[in-house]
């Protein structure tokens, strides 16, 4: 039986506590912090993130701009909205929902905003900062996957590791993350030989691979750590659902997280946390 964390109660008690010092920045810098999204098109996903992310910038307190364009949108036009909010002073932080439909290249578009407005953490000085262990901003689900570990005190030091994704979003960026607590890291992917003999030698287990029930028992250690990064989408039902078989997992996990529920709110959480950080860099400037 395994203990299963709430990333949502412990994001919860995140902004609880973030809400009580965006208070106190108010009466300090005159101004609350600011964040804007810009969402494109109607993925039912990305509409429901973007929901999820205002609703978290009302109960921190912070200033929101959505904005919401049709996915016929022209990339200059794109391009022109980012240029707009980099320039805008008020604006802290800057989010482009992705996917971007197909005739949109994401990277350029994400590239354009500006180092200091990325709360996402994928402008490439940023990414550079992450591996080069140097100040910067670190992108929101790897760093609410250590929160989370953190959240239960685990000792990260000396474990082995397996992640399994090596997304620029998630597998990547958490692997590095994991080795800077000192853990042996191992990703896996779509390539790797006998998967299951891996994540079997897994003390903590991170799966980020998109396919649903994708982690079966077989393929997991007695008293890991099993943290379940999938938002796979029935289309059918619009159900979310993780990359783990949660049912048969669950019993031989010591913990374990839930889709949804489980990452999904610390992304968000770690979301806001970035905003603060682009913020105060903003007003003590
Ligand atoms: N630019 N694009 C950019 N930044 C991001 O950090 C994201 N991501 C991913 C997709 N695209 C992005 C998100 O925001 C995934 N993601 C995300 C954020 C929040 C949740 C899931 C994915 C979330 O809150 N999930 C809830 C359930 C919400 C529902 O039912 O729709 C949960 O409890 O898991």
């Amino acid at each position: 039986m395994a203990v299963v964390i709430s990333g949502k109660e412990l994001a919860k008690s995140k902004k609880i506590k973030m809400a009580e010092e965006v208070k106190a920045f108010e009466t300090i810098y005159g101004r609350l912090p600011h964040l804007a999204v810009i969402l494109v098109g109607e993925d039912p996903g990305s509409m429901s993130y973007v929901k999820g992310k205002e609703k978290a910038c009302q109960e921190v307190g912070f200033m929101n701009t959505t904005i919401r364009k049709p996915n016929t949108i022209s990339e200059d036009e794109l391009l022109a909205i980012i240029d707009h909010l980099n320039n805008d002073n008020l604006v802290d932080g800057i989010l482009v929902q992705l996917p971007l439909p197909k005739h949109i290249h994401s990277e350029k578009v994400i590239q354009a905003i500006r180092r200091d407005k990325d709360v996402d953490g994928f402008h490439f000085e940023n990414v550079a900062s992450l591996y080069l262990k140097q100040p910067g901003i670190v992108s929101c689900t790897p760093k609410g996957i250590i929160e989370i570990l953190d959240s239960i005190s685990y000792p990260i030091e000396g474990k082995n590791a397996v992640v399994i994704g090596r997304s620029n979003i998630v597998g990547m960026p958490v692997s590095k993350l994991l080795l800077d607590r000192n853990a042996t890291v191992t990703i896996c992917h779509s390539r790797t030989k006998d998967l299951a003999s891996i994540t079997r030698q897994a003390d903590i287990l991170v799966a980020a691979v998109g396919k649903a029930n994708f982690v079966t028992a077989d393929m997991v250690k007695e008293g890991a750590v099993v943290i379940d990064v999938g938002v796979n989408r029935n289309l059918e039902t619009n159900k979310l659902c993780g990359d783990v078989k949660f049912d048969e997992v669950e019993p031989k996990a010591s913990y374990i997280t839930k889709v949804p529920g489980g990452v999904g709110p610390m992304t968000i959480c770690c979301l806001m946390e970035n905003t603060i950080e682009c913020y105060l860099k903003h007003v003590k400037e």
